[in-house]
């Protein structure tokens, strides 16, 4: 098998962490990034333009570089999936139907991200179990359940070793998430430091699950890693690592920060995380390829905080 990385959204939230831990693992050369838009200031390492809804251009870099592995991350978010439905449908679904493709005609690997957004109303909300109703009620949401199913099919029609994570609300600090309904849980911690105060867009008691990204990377790396015999799921596998609500997350802020305010102010996207779980069940990841998270909200906070005030500057938007 080849064994050349191909990772797609390379520049967005969770593609800008797993492009460093990749090189780190396996070597510069061995990882080649791409996204919609040029990056001019990377020219030392691998970097293509890639816009996913053009297969053509996806399987030339594929054959370029003798291409093993996609992880595939370009996607529209939840809140910008709402504001653009046509194009979160034609990224997210036409994209993955592309990658699927050529996975298929090249025998690639595939590591793709669901959501918690694959939920919906009528769903449990409290330790949401690996098998329950989906009835998403984003366009994102809808994206996500359609890119589960066509995950399923193309493994079980075609042998496609796809893999994939429901994940939770992403906190990190190296690249700011791009319109999400969560990233009031990252752009916080960034307003508790420069101004402190933060205008909430969602309700004090809104529950939702979170991850810090050390354990998100974890976790993709060793699904991708993970013996094929143990991936017993191949729509996607629940994920999560610890869930609290808005307020909580504030009072933890305030125990580094103690004149740090926060207030309220739900929008649009209070409707959207009111219809996500607040708690979920993994137990199959736990059991089937042996998940274990690291950090819990005090860690998260406490990491979060120091990171930032050491690198205020250097912060990416996407
Ligand atoms: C979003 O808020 O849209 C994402 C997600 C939970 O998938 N962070």
């Amino acid at each position: 098998m080849n064994n050349t990385i191909l990772v797609t959204g390379s520049r967005g939230q969770i593609g800008s962490d797993l492009v460093v831990e990749l090189r780190r693992r396996y070597g510069n050369k061995q990882v080649i990034e791409s996204s919609r838009s040029a990056a001019p200031n990377i020219e030392s390492l691998s970097y293509e333009v890639l816009d996913v809804s053009d297969r053509q251009r996806l399987e030339e870099i594929v054959k370029q570089y003798q291409v093993g592995t996609i992880y595939h991350l370009a996607s529209l978010l939840s809140a910008k999936g709402e504001q653009n439905p046509d194009l979160c449908w034609d990224v997210n679904v036409n994209g993955l139907k592309n990658v699927l493709e050529v996975a298929k005609s090249h025998q690639l690997k595939v590591f793709w991200p669901s959501s918690i957004a694959v939920f919906g109303p009528h769903t449990p909300k409290l330790d949401t179990p690996q098998i329950a109703v989906e009835d998403p009620s984003t366009m994102y949401g809808i994206t996500k359940v359609t890119g589960e199913l066509l995950c399923n099919y193309y493994a079980q029609r075609f042998g496609v070793d796809v893999r994939s994570l429901r994940l939770p609300g992403i906190i990190s600090y190296n690249t700011l998430p791009g319109g999400g309904t969560t990233d009031f849980a990252v752009e916080i911690f960034y307003e508790a430091i420069k101004h402190g105060s933060y205008t909430c867009f969602v309700r004090p008691d809104t529950r939702l699950p979170m991850m810090y990204m050390p354990d998100a990377i974890a976790a993709i790396l060793q699904l991708m890693a993970a013996d094929e015999a143990g991936i017993k799921i191949r729509t996607s596998y629940n994920l999560t690592a610890v869930s609290f609500s808005a307020a909580e997350l504030v009072a933890e802020i305030q125990q580094h920060l103690p004149d740090f305010t926060c207030e309220y102010a739900p929008d649009f996207r209070q409707a959207i995380a009111d219809s996500w779980p607040s708690t979920i069940d993994d137990s199959s990841a736990r059991n089937d390829w042996g998940w274990q998270h690291k950090y819990d909200l005090q860690a998260i906070v406490r990491d979060m905080l120091s990171q930032i005030k050491s690198q205020k500057s250097k912060v990416k938007k996407i």
